[in-house]
């Protein structure tokens, strides 16, 4: 991808994408296929870098599966509807997408699994901001906030992606801000109060079984880390999970 125009380099991840999701795998299964076209295809896990890839992402998984569930581990929305008042921008001027913003886009194109079945998993961030909530139900979510853990457990928090995505083909988004600082400091807009990676280890245990069809961890920031590269341990691990998830299911109907 090319570090002189983000435009184009998000471009240059959706064509490559597609390029690699439209193959077909080399592992097969005597079911059907969860894919529209009945084949089965490579599962990519990609590693970034701004959230906003998430969103050229999305748009080559619903090409192969049609709209999928989101399960969004994240400390923020990400669900912001661009404004117009909030920018340096020109009447009539096209609004670029952000790492804020991107699953405004992804709804808008058709791309989430309708009737809110997508969830935001870790979800805190300064009391004042109650104003990206407005939005963020029409974009087709469903909020778990990092908090919960304390009087669900794990468990609890795994109960209700579980219920929120059904039997769907699944999408996974990590942001790495989902855990908390103290164990990942490494990223551009740290959140206290995040997810201890022993709690995030078990809620990717209960998720054993649902049909992931992609993922990504994002918002990674290896300039940011410490000489011991605590952050980049934490997303490899993770990584290494979300694959272990998908070698474990069939994508099958
Ligand atoms: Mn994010």
């Amino acid at each position: 991808m090319t570090f002189m125009d983000s435009k184009v380099a998000l471009r240059q991840l959706e064509f490559a994408n597609k390029e690699l999701v439209r193959r077909e795998a080399f592992r097969s299964y005597n079911q059907t296929s969860l894919a529209k076209d009945g084949k089965f295809h490579p599962r990519v896990l990609t590693l970034g870098g701004d959230h906003t890839i998430t969103l050229p992402l999305l748009r080559g998984v619903a090409e192969i599966y049609g709209p999928v569930s989101v399960i969004h581990f994240d400390s923020h929305l990400d669900t912001r509807k661009p404004s117009t008042a909030s920018g340096p921008w020109l009447p009539g001027e096209e609004i670029p997408v952000t790492h804020g913003s991107y699953f405004y886009y992804a709804h808008k194109e058709g791309l989430l699994a309708p009737n809110n079945a997508n969830i935001h998993v870790g979800i805190r961030s300064a009391l004042d901001s109650w104003d990206n909530y407005k939005n963020d139900w029409e974009v087709g979510f469903v909020i778990s906030h990092a908090e919960d853990v304390e009087e669900v457990g794990w468990q609890g928090i795994v109960e209700k992606i579980r219920e929120v995505v059904g039997d769907n083909p699944v999408y996974i988004s990590l942001d790495i801000d989902v855990i908390d600082p103290g164990l990942a400091p490494a990223t551009g807009t740290p959140e206290i109060g995040g997810f201890t990676t022993h709690e995030m280890r078990k809620i990717f245990k209960g998720l054993e079984g649902l049909k992931v069809v992609g993922a990504d961890i994002v918002e990674v920031a290896p300039a940011y880390d410490s000489p011991a590269e605590l952050t980049q341990i934490v997303a490899a691990n993770i990584g290494w999970d979300m694959l272990a998830l998908m070698a474990k299911t069939p994508t099958v109907v």
